[in-house]
């Protein structure tokens, strides 16, 4: 079998309040069509794919927000899409607010092979923002409040290789694609809300790209994977979100990029074998690893400066000396 696959990193503009379920899904089949003509083995879509980004808001009460979730994969409206994959043999990853039918919000996002069949499920870990309302911003972030976190990162033996997927925030922190690294992960699919605007520090409004690449990248680098990167982009409910999607080979070049703000499919050919150039050598991961030095990973959350350094550094300032030397 092949090990070349063919992938659509499938970008989509706003999605407004006003945008219903099956107008969504149309525009999702128009993409999944567009990636069937560019002989797309599989198209990846963003983060909560089938609405606005709705942690945004605040609800006085969670159950006002039911009709974000999906309750069921596929639905009704979904089952659109569904169809579609079988049809043309094009595979898709969706982001969507899933409701379970115990009571549990997660933001979740599935694979689907070219059969229609899921093959794997993701529940984002990294939840970021807040979850009390916060008046003081020109948005809220409320993703601490909408959803619960999920339990771990899974790989699936899917599109003859081994696919993971994240979710969003998840990207920014380097354990995600480690802990996928380390069960062997060839391709991870990761979609994206991001806005430009960050009011804890706007500072890094003018970064949000740079930052996106940096974490996708040296994601894919130092792990030695493709990885792919697809926003929902654009100015949606007078929220700009970064657009940028870009699927980023093991080397940690862009193989291809999104260039607008709104639905647009970049596509590249995807040599999963390549992965094996940089877990083979530089990332031999069994040969090189010390995960016996590692343990703070673990076991710590937040950092922890040594008592004694913080002793020396306490005595330093107050004598004005730098910490180290021995006070002459
Ligand atoms: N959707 C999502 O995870 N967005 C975050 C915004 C962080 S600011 C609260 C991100 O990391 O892009």
């Amino acid at each position: 079998m092949s090990r070349v696959l063919t992938v659509g990193a499938a970008q989509m503009g706003p999605i407004h309040l006003a945008d219903t379920r099956p107008e969504v899904v149309e525009r999702l089949v128009a993409l999944l069509s567009s990636g069937a003509a560019a002989g797309c083995d599989l198209v990846v879509f963003p983060e909560l794919t089938l609405t606005t980004f709705f942690p945004r808001w605040w609800v006085d009460d969670l159950s006002d927000a039911d009709h974000f979730y999906e309750t069921e994969m596929p639905g009704p409206d979904t089952r659109p899409l569904f169809d579609e994959a079988r049809r043309l043999g094009v595979g898709f990853h969706l982001g969507y607010a899933e409701l379970t039918s115990d009571g549990h919000r997660y933001n979740t996002a599935i694979l689907v092979e070219r059969d229609g069949s899921i093959v794997g499920r993701y529940r984002k870990v990294h939840l970021p923002g807040h979850s009390e309302h916060e008046p003081w911003r020109a948005f809220q972030h409320l993703e601490r409040y909408y959803f619960e976190a999920g339990d771990g990162f899974a790989v699936h033996g899917a599109f003859g290789g081994v696919v993971g997927m994240a979710i969003c925030n998840d990207r920014r922190w380097p354990e995600t694609y480690r802990v996928l690294g380390l069960q062997g992960c060839e391709l991870a699919l990761i979609g994206y809300n991001t806005p430009i605007h960050y009011a804890p520090d706007p500072a890094q409004d003018r970064l949000q790209g740079f930052h996106n690449h940096l974490v996708l990248q040296s994601g894919a680098y130092q792990n030695g994977m493709w990885v792919v990167g697809v926003a929902k982009a654009g100015e949606e409910e007078g929220c700009a979100l970064l657009g940028e999607s870009a699927i980023v080979a093991p080397s940690g070049e862009i193989a291809a990029l999104c260039t607008t703000d709104g639905d647009e499919l970049a596509v590249a050919e995807v040599d999963l074998d390549l992965c094996a150039k940089y877990t083979g050598t530089l990332f031999d991961f069994d040969r090189y690893r010390r995960p016996e030095i590692y343990g703070r990973i673990t076991t710590q959350r937040g950092p922890e400066v040594p008592a004694e350094v913080r002793a020396d550094l306490a005595a330093s300032l107050e004598s004005g000396t730098e910490p180290g030397e021995d006070g002459q």
